[in-house]
């Protein structure tokens, strides 16, 4: 009930980071653009499989002047996988500890970031190369205030367009853009790529460079599509500094979760060349995070953060105050961010501190360490984070509150019916 969350308000506002004046407001006005880079692992960033990079177009962006690379960034995600990356990146709520958020609160009331900022004149957009209802999205994305959803019916499906779940990043970013250039600007949008997906597969003529050759199928053909998928990312900044949308823009590119699995540990060794302990499995969930805004100096970036960091630094450098939202969150350019990154299961990451199975590691050189009162003072706090979240999102809380400024979504609003079918 209300009280409820009274008491979430009062954590979540004793938590609050407030902005960084140096970059408050920075990329004010401009449109967002999110590239939600499917599976992508950040030990794929400048790594060197038989002397060539397989993401050369993104190992480029660590080096470019106005984007910001965070080098210790950690995707938070459980089961629900892709859902939970979303869920998270829009509402700065923690994902369910089983099940997906997306599938089973989808009608929940929410005050995610397409709704705040439909409030300050955004038209928002999701483009997705798979059909509407996968992970509950037609639904759920009604409850955030997404005004439009292109999703595979918007798309030529022919078969040489698509792989696996749906379109291919090459042939989808393509057509998206005509899409993307006839939205009302500025604009929120999101594009969620498909073809770095688990197991992996590719057409012979989109593979650029061989495999891996660790003998793990999945684990050989992941360079090949991460590869692919970088080539996309490639020629869709090209298209974006054609049509003039480039300067405009703040483009956030974010791994969703790890793309090779703990089963795959062995293999690991071989790519890695080292042991994967407990502490270097927890380091491998690390995804890569870019965020480029038009004017703004960028450079790589250290402190510790996740996904769920990443509203209230949008929404900050957009000069939207978080302070008045129930956010699990803290602003990742913000000086008193909190450099403590919670997994979904209770394990967490510091910058000297990994905890995993109530044990714990050095961060650094993942030896282990003797259990201190504040390593014991941080798994509580990570415990309540957690536990406070999943109130609000069990206990649909967010009824209760109103933010100041903000007008509640009418679901009744939102339609994504493809009227040329
Ligand atoms: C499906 C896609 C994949 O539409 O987003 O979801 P995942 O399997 O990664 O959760
Ligand atoms: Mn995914």
């Amino acid at each position: 009930d209300s009280s409820d969350i009274t008491e979430v308000i009062n954590f979540t506002q004793s938590q609050y980071a407030k902005p960084n004046p140096e970059y408050f407001g920075a990329g004010k006005g401009r449109n967002v653009i999110y590239l939600h880079l499917e599976s992508m692992q950040n030990f794929l960033i400048n790594y060197n499989l038989n002397g060539e990079e397989v993401t050369p177009f993104l190992n480029s962006l660590t080096r470019d002047s106005n984007t910001f690379y965070f080098d210790n960034f950690f995707h938070q995600t459980a089961q629900g996988k892709t859902a939970d990356a979303e869920f998270m990146l829009e509402n700065s709520l923690f994902g369910l500890p089983q099940g997906s958020a997306f599938t089973n609160k989808g009608l929940n009331t929410y005050q995610a970031a397409p709704a705040i900022l439909g409030q300050q004149g955004y038209t928002s957009a999701v483009f997705h190369g798979n059909t509407k209802s996968f992970w509950n999205r037609d639904e759920i994305y009604k409850s955030f205030g997404y005004n439009k959803f292109f999703d595979s019916s918007y798309y030529d499906m022919k078969p040489e367009n698509v792989e696996n779940y749906g379109m291919k990043d090459k042939p989808f970013f393509k057509e998206s853009i005509p899409m993307l250039s006839d939205l009302k600007q500025p604009f929120y949008s999101k594009f969620i790529m498909l073809s770095n997906h688990y197991p992996y597969p590719i057409d012979e003529e989109d593979a650029s460079i061989g495999p891996h050759t660790t003998g793990d199928k999945s684990v050989d053909s992941y360079f090949q599509t991460a590869r692919y998928s970088d080539e996309a990312i490639k020629e869709f900044f090209d298209y974006l500094k054609e049509s003039g949308l480039y300067d405009n823009s703040i483009i956030v590119m974010y791994g969703d979760h790890y793309g090779i699995s703990e089963n795959h540990n062995s293999a690991m060794e071989t790519v890695l060349g080292k042991e994967v302990t407990p502490a270097v499995s927890a380091d491998l969930q690390k995804v890569p995070l870019f965020i480029h805004v038009p004017g703004v100096k960028g450079g790589t970036m250290h402190q510790y953060g996740g996904q769920i960091d990443l509203m209230p630094t949008l929404l900050h450098l957009l000069g939207i105050d978080t302070k008045n939202y129930v956010q699990f969150g803290t602003d990742l350019l913000s000086p008193e961010h909190r450099n403590i990154v919670p997994f979904r299961n209770g394990n967490f990451v510091t910058p000297t501190v990994t905890s995993v199975n109530e044990k714990y590691y050095d961060t650094k050189t993942g030896e282990p360490l003797e259990k201190t009162e504040e390593m014991q003072q941080e798994r509580e706090f990570v415990q309540q984070q957690l536990q406070l979240s999943d109130r609000v999102v069990n206990g649909d809380l967010l009824r209760f509150y109103t933010p100041e400024n903000f007008k509640p979504v009418d679901r009744s609003n939102y339609d994504y019916t493809n009227e040329d079918q």
